[in-house]
């Protein structure tokens, strides 16, 4: 493969999260990578940002190549108020206390947002990255060919935003995580999604309109897997969601 940059955005106003955003491109696309990035950090609902960062970094570690998740689905709801429900309907394969759950839809559906993910314990219930900003889902991109192939298996994915989520949910689920949880923290994009066992299901009305809360929840058993390497993975490893689909 061909040497690749990865290029990382955040922007914050006030030292609060806006928006951030990761591709990993060959040197002939930094340009435009680059430039929609900037579009994108000053055009964001959450806000007009203060501060920007872009950083490019060339890749010399050897990138793995993964398959995306294979299911996407979408599970009905209508309301806000039964939003907790169908995630706990995803969830039942864990078989995970109802209090626990209830806790972990709160985090990321009424919280302040951070821009990473809270790693927390299936069992103790405890969260163990020991990050302000949580981890940082990192030094990822689409293969192209896979990409457009998705698209036309998956019509209902093409939006950049949901693309960006389904390789992220793509890494996340290589890692060794359990499942992962999102919701958006657009003030105006309400859906979020869960992730588990390699099915991706998106959760409609998973918050109130207007609301600027959102984040992510990496769910892992600490006794059966070294959380230190999934970080490691999760944040260092360059990955590219590539291969042949269908
Ligand atoms: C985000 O906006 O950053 C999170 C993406 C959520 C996508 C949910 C979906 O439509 O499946
Ligand atoms: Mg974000
Ligand atoms: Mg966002
Ligand atoms: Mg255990």
């Amino acid at each position: 493969m061909e040497k690749l940059y990865n290029i990382r955005m955040r922007s914050s106003e006030n030292q609060q999260h806006i928006s951030g955003a990761e591709r990993m491109v060959h040197y002939e696309g930094i340009h435009n990578c680059v430039a929609s990035m900037i579009d994108r950090s000053f055009h964001h609902k959450r806000g007009e940002p203060d501060f920007i960062s872009i950083k490019i970094e060339k890749i010399k570690e050897e990138v793995k190549v993964i398959s995306p998740i294979s299911t996407i689905e979408n599970i009905e709801n209508y309301s806000v108020n039964s939003a907790l429900c169908a995630m706990m309907k995803i969830l039942k394969p864990l078989n995970l206390q109802a209090s626990f759950i209830q806790s972990l839809y709160e985090i990321i559906t009424t919280g302040t947002s951070i821009s990473g993910a809270l790693l927390i314990d299936i069992d103790s219930q405890e969260r163990l990255d020991a990050k302000e900003n949580g981890v940082r889902v990192s030094r990822l991109d689409w293969q192209e060919k896979t990409k457009e192939d998705f698209i036309r298996w998956n019509p209902d994915c093409n939006s950049e935003r949901k693309l960006e989520a389904i390789a992220l949910a793509s890494k996340v689920q290589h890692s060794g995580v359990i499942a992962e949880l999102c919701c958006s923290d657009d003030p105006h994009y309400t859906t979020g999604y869960v992730t588990l066992k390699n099915t991706y299901t998106s959760i409609p009305h998973m918050k109130e309109e207007n609301s600027a809360s959102g984040g992510r929840i990496f769910l892992v058993d600490s006794e059966q897997t070294n959380v230190e390497e999934i970080i490691q993975f999760l944040e260092q490893t360059p990955v590219i969601v590539g291969g042949k689909i269908g």
